[in-house]
């Protein structure tokens, strides 16, 4: 039985975590919101003793996808391959530990979707209606979900899409967007009739009202509640769930050709078709059984999916059970800057397992302790570098490796015996006692930060300890006390094997195999005898190593040159200029000259001199152009263009005769204006 269950102890658990989209690696952002905090969920809970099932997959329908396969030339399936595998592959390294991670474009999946569909269609509960929809008469095709953008009719947001708006989390139908665009040709889109069925959400206002706004008052977080409430005050619209789209599960009526269903009508059902691959006919008491308690992991753009329509859909069957909680996380952030697949600011999974070979632990640890659990968070790759350094391997991994090593070096290894206990021994290990209680309540009510730095403060306690009774002098002349404290200590060192595999499982791995440990449950910690005496302990390895600054710039030079990269991508040429007379145009004298002298002028770190042949003698021009060449004199010779009859002006102290004409690129280059062929000195430039 977990710590917070009141009266009702659950006999199974299904946990999902959101089904990421196929369409490109997962990042930083997917795992701090949705996939660590759900995977140190199931490990506790597992440890606990609980029959857990935990659920992932790709999601791989959806408008995001199709429209990167266009992008590309390729298929919707050559996309969902490339990424399922990369995805995949990416958790398992990461210690993501699903039951099942399968994906949404199997067979097996579009039959339980499409059966799904057919039995509520049966029974009813859908509103057929013919309306208008949004057709883009150049591409030939409906515009559905991102297919279309515009102006969110709720906050303003200029790049909705058709089916939400990810600045404020309202889900949109297409029709509701101001100024819309076919994301397709950039055309303004006609309307054009066609036939959906619609959920009737706004006919499940009232138990929708009783179950979260009552129900869940106190347990749900606050973030995913006020979001419910907002949307269920406002009331709710009844909601597509079929699309005229070709990539998707085809919607299984006759009439429906060339209609598939919404991406989030059926991703949702993945969790339930996933089920039933991994448990065959076992499956139905993982989502129909009041025994069993539902949770679904997710970030926030997707709370209203998983708490007001998939609810519905589940209620509408009628034979299912609804989520228990869903602890939806806020957006992390990356140095600043918000994380975006499109512009690649992000820190993609499955490169960091690359660039930090065996560091899996450390990217949970921080993602963990900053998590965005409440409100948005920043990722940096110092803070990266200082919760390695400063926590990982100055606290835990100290502590732990401290009291292996001494062991070591007093006992031959061997976990020495317990003698008499002093009063702090007593009071270490009446505080010890009190932390997996504490963890597992923080665990069990989805406060992951919060455990976490219970965990660490475990290892703390350790080396307050050590520092307080010194084994490391204390042997010289007691070597019977020195047995009492490091056999104490290695107790806290099991104990910290135990409390922290949810977090930091590979670490965890390593001390069991240090300390000998048998694998324990979380009911065996917080006792000061779960490492027997005698057990030969092995050679102690560093749990955590330094992660130098090296490391880190190099990662941030990635990020800078990304940015630089982005910069570039989004320039625009500046506006034209207001329109000028022609006539005004001729006043502006135009030259051909040749350089003969370039210097730098002497105190005036921006500003070059030149001497330029201008047909008519010679004349001095500055320009303050310096920084983009550090050789001046390399100009003489190059035939430059120049206005000349501007007003002469002293420019530290040199008297300027005129404008040479130069261009900035984008990436910051200074060209100099020169005519295609050497032409004579002051010709005129037309
Ligand atoms: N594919 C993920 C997202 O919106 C979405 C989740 C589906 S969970 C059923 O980023
Ligand atoms: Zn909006």
């Amino acid at each position: 039985m977990t710590y917070t269950e009141k009266d009702h102890h659950f006999k199974r658990y299904t946990v999902t975590s959101a089904l990421p989209y196929a369409n490109g690696p997962v990042h930083i952002g997917h795992l701090a919101g949705v996939y660590v905090p759900a995977d140190i969920y199931v490990r506790y809970l597992r440890a606990q003793g609980e029959d857990v099932m935990f659920i992932g997959g790709s999601d791989e329908h959806g408008v995001p996808i199709t429209i990167k396969a266009r992008k590309e030339g390729v298929t919707p399936q050559d996309i969902v391959d490339r990424y399922h595998k990369i995805i995949k592959d990416s958790f398992a390294e990461l210690g993501i530990s699903f039951d099942i991670y399968s994906r949404t474009s199997s067979a097996e999946h579009h039959a339980t979707a499409a059966a799904y569909f057919k039995k509520l269609y049966d029974e009813g509960k859908f509103i057929e209606k013919v309306s208008q929809q949004y057709y883009d008469e150049e591409a030939q095709q409906f515009l559905a979900d991102r297919y279309i953008t515009g102006t969110c009719p709720r906050c303003g947001n200029e790049h909705a899409y058709g089916d939400q708006c990810e600045a404020c989390g309202t889900s949109l139908n297409a029709t509701d967007l101001i100024n819309p665009k076919s994301a397709l040709s950039g055309s303004k889109p006609v309307l054009k009739e066609t036939k959906h069925w619609f959920l009737p959400l706004d006919q499940d206002e009232p138990w929708l009202r009783q179950w979260i706004l009552e129900q869940h008052k106190e347990d749900w977080k606050s973030n995913v509640y006020g979001q419910c409430k907002s949307w269920i005050d406002a009331g709710l619209q009844p909601r597509a769930v079929t699309r005229d789209l070709d990539w998707g599960v085809k919607v299984p009526l006759d009439e429906a050709n060339g209609k598939v269903l919404y991406v989030w009508f059926d991703a949702p059902i993945g969790y339930i078709s996933f089920t039933k691959q991994l448990k065959g006919n076992d499956w139905e008491k993982w989502w129909k059984d009041n025994d069993t308690k539902l949770v679904h992991f997710i970030g926030k753009d997707n709370i209203v999916f998983h708490c007001i329509i998939f609810p519905s859909m589940l209620h509408a069957d009628g034979s299912y059970i609804l989520p228990d909680n869903v602890p939806a996380n806020e957006f992390l952030n990356l140095e600043g800057d918000k994380i975006s697949t499109s512009r690649n600011w992000a820190v993609w999974l499955h490169e960091y397992l690359k660039d930090f070979p065996g560091k899996q632990d450390v990217l949970r640890y921080t993602l963990c302790s900053n998590a965005p659990e409440t409100k948005d968070n920043d990722f940096t790759w110092k803070d990266f570098q200082l919760k390695n350094n400063s926590e990982l391997v100055a606290i835990l991994g100290n502590f732990v490796n401290r009291t292996i090593v001494l062991t070591h070096k007093f006992f031959e290894g061997r976990v020495p015996a317990q003698g008499t206990l002093s009063e702090l021994d007593n009071s270490v290990i009446a505080e010890l006692k009190t932390f997996p209680e504490r963890i597992g309540r923080s665990i069990e009510t989805y406060r992951f930060r919060e455990a976490l730095a219970e965990m660490m403060n475990l290892a703390r306690l350790g080396n307050k300890y050590l520092t307080e009774t010194e084994p490391w002098k204390l042997f010289k002349t007691d070597p019977e006390r020195t047995a009492t404290v490091l056999n104490l200590a290695l107790q806290i060192c099991a104990n910290l094997a135990v409390v922290c595999a949810p977090f930091i499982p590979f670490t965890a791995d390593k001390m069991h195999r240090m300390l000998n440990l048998q694998s324990l449950g979380w009911r065996d910690a917080g006792r000061a005898d779960i490492l027997a005496c005698d057990t030969q302990l092995e050679q102690p390895e560093l749990l955590f190593e330094k992660i130098e600054d090296a490391a880190i710039e190099a990662q941030v030079n990635r990020l800078l040159e990304t940015k630089r990269q982005n910069e570039l991508n989004a320039w625009q040429p500046a506006a034209v200029k207001p329109t000028v007379a022609f006539d005004d145009f001729g006043k502006v004298d135009i030259r051909v000259g040749t350089v003969l002298e370039c210097t730098k002028v002497p105190k005036a770190d921006k500003l070059l001199q030149f001497r330029i042949d201008d047909g008519m003698g010679s004349r001095t021009i500055v320009s303050g152009i310096a920084k983009y060449y550090p050789e001046p004199e390399k100009l003489v010779g190059m035939q430059v263009c120049f206005i000349a009859n501007f007003e002469p002006r002293k420019l530290k102290g040199v008297v300027s005769e005129g404008m040479i004409l130069s261009a900035e690129d984008k990436d910051g280059r200074l060209v100099l204006i020169t005519p295609s062929q050497l032409v004579t000195p002051g010709v005129n430039v037309g």
